[in-house]
């Protein structure tokens, strides 16, 4: 073999004579197989969070209800608090998310927004708790929108009355820093909790304030109003009963809710498309159309006029709600005279949409106040009211039974009662307001020989919106207009034919009305055809 041939044949034999001579220098060059290559974790196995900088203190507990369910439940302590009362919510919501609002190491910020009414809280030195309602986020058990009390509706041993009174007691006897003094409070849903705390309350219970409360879902709350199904709420639905997180989102296949109600030609259809009656909700509302004992039964108004009166409430109604503008009204009607020495039934009428109460009040869509009416009622009616019962030694407040806002004078009105439409000591007398013949609208009676009625043809295949198309979901984020729809400009919609529209003469004076109006419509005449 020629030397070059002998070179090439022991080059070729390089790697394995390689690891054969020399295995050491070849296994320093790179690791046995059985040593896999590590670099170590950065994240700690357990985070301690460092918060010696907070100005509150944050717990989070699992309280257990008489039926051994757990509640999970999140306290905020003020840094320093003695002897400090408590103000409860109970929500469907996500106490984590309602405690978290921002990253920070102050109480005002991550409470800012939905229910805290955060200028009182913070302002009063408040304890704060938030606390999720059975069967929703971290709490365990079984979630029924609107849980019913005990009986007919409910056959468990537990509601929001019992889950109430258990909670705060777990909270008088766990939490040091407290006097033992409890409010509960809340809007919408949150606010119903409050009124369910009134059923057989646990005597730490010194206050309510139900603000915006669902207290009817048939006649006025959210579901129906009068019957009239409200079908922007399906989203509400499934979304809330979907799953314990909300994480299962409604989806839409339309911009303008308008056509996609349209081309799914009925609620009950598009319920179908969606899955819905996989939720038991939607099961029941369509079981229970019409104002049967399912509506009936639960409904707190009545529920609480056939209750003892022992805890203070105030109720807060906004008057342009446009999701529960029935319940706070009822629940006055309905408890108002136990209130025999006006000292425990109050009652707010604020310049609102639905839980601007604690957001700013200055506008309402088109229309502008003199004022920051949210704040003027956070600070000179909510504030005064919790304290003089919550905090030891806080002065009596100078309240009237009604805090009433007059729009167009832009003044708060100290009442006696509602509806007060003149001074206290006369009877109330409704003004009528008669449709005259010629769409007008007259405080005199039409004349016998004035025409019977006015007619126009009503398509139910365009059915008029309730609001300027495209028609927007429900939703207060990313511009949504949904919380002004009641103080929208109508006059797109009184120009169609299907519309009729009735107009006074011009106002030679400022006119005033105030308490509930009442609309008497004789039944419609179907033509015959
Ligand atoms: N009352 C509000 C609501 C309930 C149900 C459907 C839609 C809105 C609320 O609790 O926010």
């Amino acid at each position: 073999m020629r030397l070059i041939d002998q070179i090439r044949a022991l080059l070729s034999l390089a790697p394995v004579l390689g690891v054969l001579l020399f295995p050491k220098l070849i296994a320093a060059q790179a690791p046995p197989p059985s040593a896999p290559a590590t670099l170590p974790n950065e994240t700690p196995a357990k985070l301690n969070p460092v918060t010696d900088s907070f100005d509150y203190l944050r717990r989070e507990v699992m309280i257990p209800m008489r039926d051994g369910v757990k509640l999970h439940t999140v306290i905020l302590v003020p840094k320093g608090a003695k002897n400090a009362p408590i103000l409860l919510t109970r929500t469907p919501y996500d106490a984590t998310d309602l405690t978290s609002h921002a990253r920070s190491s102050h109480l005002g910020p991550i409470l800012s927004g939905y229910d805290n009414a955060t200028e009182v809280i913070v302002e009063g030195g408040y304890i704060r708790v938030v606390q999720d309602v059975r069967g929703k986020y971290d709490s365990e058990g079984d979630y029924v929108m609107n849980r019913p009390l005990r009986g007919p509706l409910n056959p468990t041993l537990v509601d929001h009355a019992t889950d109430t009174y258990d909670t705060i007691d777990w909270l008088v006897k766990n939490i040091p820093e407290t006097n033992g003094k409890v409010g509960i409070l809340g809007i919408s849903y949150d606010g119903f909790t409050p009124l369910m705390a009134l059923v057989n309350p646990h005597p730490a219970l010194k206050v309510s304030v139900p603000m915006n409360p669902m207290v009817d879902g048939w006649m006025g709350d959210d579901w129906f109003h009068y019957g009239a199904f409200r079908q922007q709420n399906m989203a509400y639905i499934y979304e809330q009963e979907a799953s314990r997180d909300n994480k299962a989102k409604w989806w839409t296949s339309h911009f303008d809710d308008y056509d996609e109600f349209m081309q799914a030609g009925s609620a009950g259809e598009l319920g179908r498309r969606h899955g819905l009656e996989q939720v038991g909700f939607w099961r029941k509302i369509l079981e229970h159309p019409s104002y049967d004992a399912f509506w009936r039964e639960q409904a707190v108004d009545r529920v609480l006029a056939a209750q003892p009166l022992k805890v203070p409430v105030m109720l807060v109604h906004s008057l342009w709600d446009q999701e529960d503008i029935y319940g706070a009204m009822a629940v006055y009607k309905a408890i108002k005279p136990k209130d025999t020495d006006n000292h425990k039934v109050f009652l707010v009428l604020g310049p609102w949409h639905h839980g601007q109460e604690i957001d700013d009040g200055s506008t309402l869509g088109a229309l502008k106040f003199n004022s920051n009416t949210s704040l003027y009622f956070l600070r000179e009616i909510l504030r005064p009211f919790l304290d003089q019962y919550l905090k030891d030694g806080a002065p009596q407040a100078d309240l009237p039974p009604v805090s009433a806002y007059e729009t167009g004078t832009n003044k708060w009105r100290r009442l006696p009662a509602w509806p007060s439409g003149c001074a206290s000591g006369c009877t109330v007398r409704p003004t009528p307001l008669y449709l005259n013949a010629g769409l007008k609208l007259s405080y005199v009676a039409p004349a016998p020989s004035d025409p019977a009625f006015d007619e126009y043809v009503s398509d139910p295949a365009k059915p008029v919106p309730f609001r300027p198309r495209p028609s927007q979901p429900m939703g207060y984020s990313n511009g949504l207009t949904w919380s002004q729809w009641l103080v929208d400009d109508q006059r797109e919609a009184s120009g169609r034919p299907d519309v009729v529209v009735f107009v006074s003469a011009v106002l030679d004076a400022p006119v005033k009305i105030s308490g509930p109006p009442v609309a008497n419509l004789p039944r419609p005449l179907p033509r015959e055809f």
